[in-house]
């Protein structure tokens, strides 16, 4: 089948090849040549793809298991917020081909033309993805599907290291609502001896905050922003890490406490475990719910590689590399085809594939404009320089 489809392909290129020579017929007919030289395929890529995800996102071997069916060599990098991401598109002449935006800056990206529409044809895995999921993300954030591919969705928390959450609280119950644990002063300034962290981003930490002020979590409104750094500033002093790759922090005993991504917190749980850690880990469902993400493959408009994207993004769209992603990354996929191949340990963990009445009343994302990240960037600052 593939030699088929390149031999096809090496033909219409002579074909035409040929056709451009029409055109002129030389005054001097040349001298005849014994053997020409083949021409190359038109669009001949060289065999190199290089992606952008972020970190603690893959599973391991699934990258190189690609190289090795491929023969395409992979530049993996990663990144650690939207905003990093972001300011490099926006830059231009990134390199990547492939970045894997969380569809709140996803909208903009396509909006701006930093992404580039996909070509079906090139994705027949594309008919494994969950059809409420893309439909989902037609309406809200790529019409018709254009440019983006699920990579994985989750929700942004609060996780926590039960045992020396316990231990600070002493005589304190714990809190109905898991967020009073990292905003409300009377639980961070007891929870400040264990280590409270945060997420080290503009669009991370002000909508959940905005989110426990009962505002709007996707409130383009900078008064609003300034209510929730009014808010964030109680309790500034008592937050003693800014990571978004905190996996290790909280499996280690660093941070007891953290609005974190619903995985990485699963992560460090499972780490926790297999390091024999006394202490327990649990990624919590707070009681007025957690903000949900997509993360979506793109390809950028100024990839270099764009078949070789495409050839990745299928490989990925295999249900049996989907569902590894949910057992090693504690995510849930969008591959519906992938689902029945989850481990059940995972596929009935509540906190990653969570029930449908916890998910009616998680928050789904939406998108802001360009002025409100530049607001919200701003507040954060000021927030985080404690000012
Ligand atoms: C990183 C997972 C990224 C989730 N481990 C946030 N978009």
């Amino acid at each position: 089948m593939m030699k088929k489809i390149l031999w096809s392909f090496a033909l219409s290129a002579i074909v035409l090849a040929g056709c451009g020579k029409k055109e002129e017929p030389p005054a001097v007919a040349p001298a005849p040549v014994a053997s020409a030289p083949a021409p190359a395929p038109v669009n001949a890529e060289e065999k190199v793809l290089n992606i952008y995800n972020w970190a603690d996102y893959v599973p391991e071997g699934m990258i190189a298991a690609f190289e090795k069916e491929s023969g395409i060599k992979v530049n993996y990098d990663t990144f650690e917020t939207n905003e990093a991401l972001h300011a490099k598109l926006v830059a231009g002449n990134s390199g990547y081909d492939i970045v894997v935006p969380g569809s709140v800056f996803a909208k903009p990206q396509i909006e701006g033309g930093l992404l580039q529409p996909l070509d079906k044809s090139k994705i027949p895995n594309l008919s494994n993805l969950d059809a409420p999921i893309m439909a989902t993300l037609a309406a809200k954030t790529d019409p018709d599907n254009k440019h983006l591919v699920p990579w994985a969705w989750g929700f942004t928390t609060v996780g926590i290291n039960k045992t020396k959450v316990a231990k600070a609280l002493g005589k304190m119950p714990m809190p109905e609502n898991a967020w009073d644990l990292v905003f409300k002063p009377e639980y961070t300034s007891k929870l400040k001896s264990c280590g409270i962290a945060y997420l080290d981003s503009p669009t991370e930490i002000i909508p959940v905050a905005l989110h426990y002020i009962g505002k709007d979590a996707y409130s383009n409104d900078p008064a609003d922003y300034k209510l929730a750094t009014d808010m964030l500033a109680k309790v500034r002093k008592d937050v003693r890490i800014f990571s978004s790759t905190m996996i290790d922090d909280v499996a280690g005993g660093k941070a007891c406490v953290a609005i974190g991504w619903s995985g990485d917190m699963n992560i460090a749980a499972a780490r926790a475990k297999e390091n024999k850690s006394k202490d327990e880990i649990e990624s919590m469902l707070p009681s007025t719910g957690a903000l949900i993400f997509f993360d979506t493959m793109a390809i950028t408009k100024d990839a270099k590689h764009p078949n070789n994207a495409h050839a990745f993004i299928d490989f990925y769209l295999r249900a049996e590399n989907a569902a590894r992603m949910s057992n090693e990354m504690n995510y849930p996929t969008a591959n519906k085809a992938g689902v029945p191949l989850v481990k059940p340990e995972i596929a009935a963990n509540k906190t990653i594939f969570v029930e449908a009445d916890y998910f009616a009343k998680m928050i789904p994302p939406s998108s802001f404009s360009n002025e409100a990240r530049e607001a919200m960037a701003n507040a954060y600052n000021s927030f985080k320089k404690g000012k």
